[in-house]
């Protein structure tokens, strides 16, 4: 299933013209020489951002990965202003800051980021907090059941049963390929869950919030699977 919404408006000729223009850029740019990632990266969202066909997906990216974001713009946030809110069926409340969350102990997870529009990227190593960990220290009441993703670029949204967040491979990823992870890939934290499809790891993570059912996140609004395994039989 590929990731395509009810089309808006064809967008203006000025940003068509861009896209077309970047795509040819690229093109040239690979083929001449190697890129500093995080500069293609930023060119990739400065594309997406002007891109109401949703082309700039098809922009090629060095690591394997497409840039993905529903919403238009996503705003940047420092160490500095950077906040993970943590709440709902919880016994304690919580706000961390990224130092906080770095002081925690941090797990490395090695897996897959494999997206439902076909593209796959095999042994990506993500490290961060296990969101079991978080969900402890908040302390779960008993009405808790499921959890509730949300993103500070104010659309997005996910969601896991309780028992699947509590698995030892569901992270609060604060480093995706051994670095921090990049504003393009949802820095400074994203979610990732390895066992289940891409979309599942929401990118720019900014609320927890325990619920008492699943509600289904954005993307499951448009009928994805709200359980994205990648293996079924597992
Ligand atoms: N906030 C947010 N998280 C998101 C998405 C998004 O659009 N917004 N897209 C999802 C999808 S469909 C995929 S495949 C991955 C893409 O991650 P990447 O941009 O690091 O490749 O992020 C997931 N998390
Ligand atoms: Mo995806």
């Amino acid at each position: 299933m590929t990731h395509e919404r009810p089309s808006a408006e064809s967008g203006p000729p000025i940003a068509r013209r861009m896209m077309l223009s970047m795509l040819g850029a690229g093109a040239a740019g690979l083929a001449a020489a190697p890129l500093v990632r995080d500069g293609w990266e930023r060119l990739l969202e400065t594309a997406s951002q002007n891109d109401p066909t949703g082309l700039s997906g098809l922009l090629p990216n060095p690591g394997g990965f497409r840039y993905y974001s529903v919403a238009a713009a996503v705003p940047r946030k420092s160490a500095a202003d950077y906040r993970l809110e943590i709440g709902g069926l919880v016994e304690r409340p919580g706000t961390y800051t990224l130092d906080g969350l770095r002081a925690l102990p941090q797990t490395r997870v090695v897996g897959e980021a494999r997206c439902t529009d076909g593209w796959r990227v095999p042994d990506v190593p993500f490290s961060g907090v296990l969101l079991s960990h978080l969900l402890d220290a908040a302390g779960v009441r008993p009405e808790g059941k499921a959890v509730r993703f949300t993103c500070f670029d104010g659309v997005y949204s996910e969601s896991l049963t309780l028992e699947q967040a509590r698995r030892a491979d569901v992270l609060v990823a604060l480093d995706m390929l051994d670095a921090p992870v990049t504003h393009a890939h949802g820095g400074p934290v994203r979610l990732y869950v390895a066992p289940m499809y891409f979309y599942k790891s929401a990118k720019w993570l900014s609320g927890i919030s325990v619920t008492d059912q699943v509600v289904p996140g954005y993307w499951e609004e448009y009928g994805y699977d709200v359980d994205g395994w990648l293996d079924p039989a597992a």
